[in-house]
């Protein structure tokens, strides 16, 4: 049984109070872990390390710390592979998306952020007779605070800014899927990253989570999960003002315009709803379609979702794995059975997927695609975070804006017509912070990332992030000669 522990101060250690969570292998429902049942003394302890290190991480040059990132990507490269099966063993997700998005962005993440630190400009400003410099100090410590559906790259996605700035990091993965933020210690600690840069704290989020996020001497946090959570990490940190960015949940639109070439982008559609089994903030889980072309996007859609194999996570042609855990299960389940009681039908899929011998008691759910239903039904406007998808007609561009926008969340939205130029005006009139046109998760890692309304405060994403984890400070010096 592998015993993870926390790593504080370049040491791994269990928590103060000897407490452990079991964790679970969500395909097979078997235990294959313990984790620490982390409290506020270990927080503390965390925080004493960040301490005695700040002061000389933060006296590095920007391009002495981005050489320590390009180090952790090199190792993390040597265990691409572990990571790669540890996320799917954690998750439930395929191993060939473990593989192509989880660990190839963890690597990429701390080699974007390196790269862009080296060459980051400093700004001046020049008056008639003074010289503005503007200088990004380090905030202090950061408090990162990660979900189970993309662990470690969205772990690596805080962790790199964070330090490349001069931050010390506390970092709080989900006690659902401890297992690579582990092996993020692992690779950290034999690079020899000086001790009490990088710390890792495992345990409830209700528990550790609201001791880092309540802490007094942690300066920033970077949060992303759900939004009810969200809503309580704000009102914690927003009294002690701390820096917080928010990347929260979503209810996204997927537009399928008259004009749209359905043969070219059918799957990549599919892709988008259903992606590491809907579990991705941006998944889009509302499908509008004009009226002139639905019938006819219904049975290709379908045709192209009844084709995905559902199963062992670690088979490479297994295209869709179980979700994080039975109880998500149950929550998803009961959206649909919420769909039907709403006056929707299931056109596809709708329940438990039965696989046998190991997987029997695994987290396995049909690919859901439900018909008929209110664009203002709660099914239609509340996350689910699973394999379901709802589609609509809509008989003109305002229509289809209109249902776009009718949800709080405001994350994201996909396009699909080929006139691009409409594409981008409907895009602008949807309250989202993000917007793919005939593309979906196509992503270049210097863009804006974040959400408005019930989806997050913030951005993070390139300079955006260099931003966020450093503190501003505006030098004005009169020439002397004035
Ligand atoms: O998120 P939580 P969960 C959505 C999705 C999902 C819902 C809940 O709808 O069903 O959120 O998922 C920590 N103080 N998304 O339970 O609870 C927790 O330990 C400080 C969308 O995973 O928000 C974990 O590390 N921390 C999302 C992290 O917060 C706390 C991806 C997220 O947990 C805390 C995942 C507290 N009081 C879920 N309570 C996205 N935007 O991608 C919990 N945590």
């Amino acid at each position: 049984m592998n015993a993870i522990k926390n790593y504080i101060n370049g040491e791994f250690i269990n928590s103060k109070n000897d407490g452990e969570i079991d964790n679970i292998n969500p395909a097979t429902n078997e235990k294959i872990a313990t984790i620490p049942r982390s409290s506020s003394q270990d927080i503390q302890d965390a925080v004493d390390a960040c301490n005695l290190s700040k002061s000389s991480w933060s006296k590095l040059t920007i391009t002495e710390r981005a050489e320590w990132l390009d180090k952790i990507a090199d190792e993390l490269e040597k265990r691409f592979e572990d990571i790669s099966k540890l996320e799917s063993i954690d998750t439930g997700k395929p191993i060939s998306l473990s593989r192509n998005v989880d660990a190839t962005r963890s690597v990429s993440n701390f080699r974007f952020f390196a790269d862009l630190a080296r060459n980051m400009e400093t700004k001046q400003f020049e008056m008639s007779d003074a010289i503005n410099k503007i200088v990004n100090k380090p905030v202090g410590i950061a408090g990162l605070i990660t979900p189970w559906n993309l662990p470690l790259y969205l772990l690596s996605w805080k962790v790199a800014p964070a330090l490349v700035m001069g931050n010390c990091v506390i970092a709080k993965p989900s006690e659902l899927t401890p297992m690579t933020a582990n092996l993020l210690a692992e690779v950290i600690h034999q690079v020899g990253l000086p001790k009490g840069v990088f710390n890792l704290i495992q345990g409830y989020g209700n528990e550790c989570g609201q001791a880092l996020v309540s802490h007094p001497e942690i300066n920033l946090i970077s949060f992303t999960g759900g939004t009810t959570t969200g809503k309580i990490v704000a009102k914690t940190a927003a009294p002690m003002f701390k820096k917080i960015s928010l990347e929260l949940g979503g209810k996204n639109a997927t537009i399928i315009l008259d004009d749209a070439d359905l043969n070219l982008h059918i799957d990549n559609i599919v892709r988008s709803s259903f992606l590491n089994q809907g579990q991705v903030c941006l998944c889009g889980s509302r499908i509008l379609v004009h009226e002139s072309i639905y019938f006819s996007f219904l049975e290709m859609f379908t045709k192209s979702v009844s084709s995905m194999k559902i199963g062992n996570p670690l088979n490479e042609d297994t295209k869709l794995g179980s979700l994080i855990s039975n109880e998500h299960l149950e929550k998803v389940d009961s959206y649909v059975k919420l769909a039907i009681e709403e006056g929707g039908d299931v056109h596809y899929g709708g329940q438990r997927s039965n696989l046998n011998d190991d997987f029997a008691k695994g987290a396995f759910y049909e690919p859901t695609i439900i018909v008929n239903l209110d664009y203002k039904s709660r099914t239609a406007t509340e996350e689910i975070f699973g394999p379901v998808v709802t589609i609509h007609k809509f008989n003109d561009i305002e229509e289809a804006i209109k249902i776009a926008n009718y949800t709080n969340y405001g994350l994201a939205a996909s396009i699909w017509t080929q006139d691009t130029t409409l594409g981008e005006h409907v895009a602008e009139k949807l309250d989202t912070g993000m917007v793919w046109i005939n593309c979906w998760l196509h992503r270049d890692l210097r863009v804006p990332f974040g959400g408005v309304k019930d989806s997050g405060l913030g951005r993070e994403g390139g300079l955006y992030s260099l931003q966020f984890f450093s503190e501003l400070q505006n030098i004005c010096t009169m020439n002397d000669k004035y």
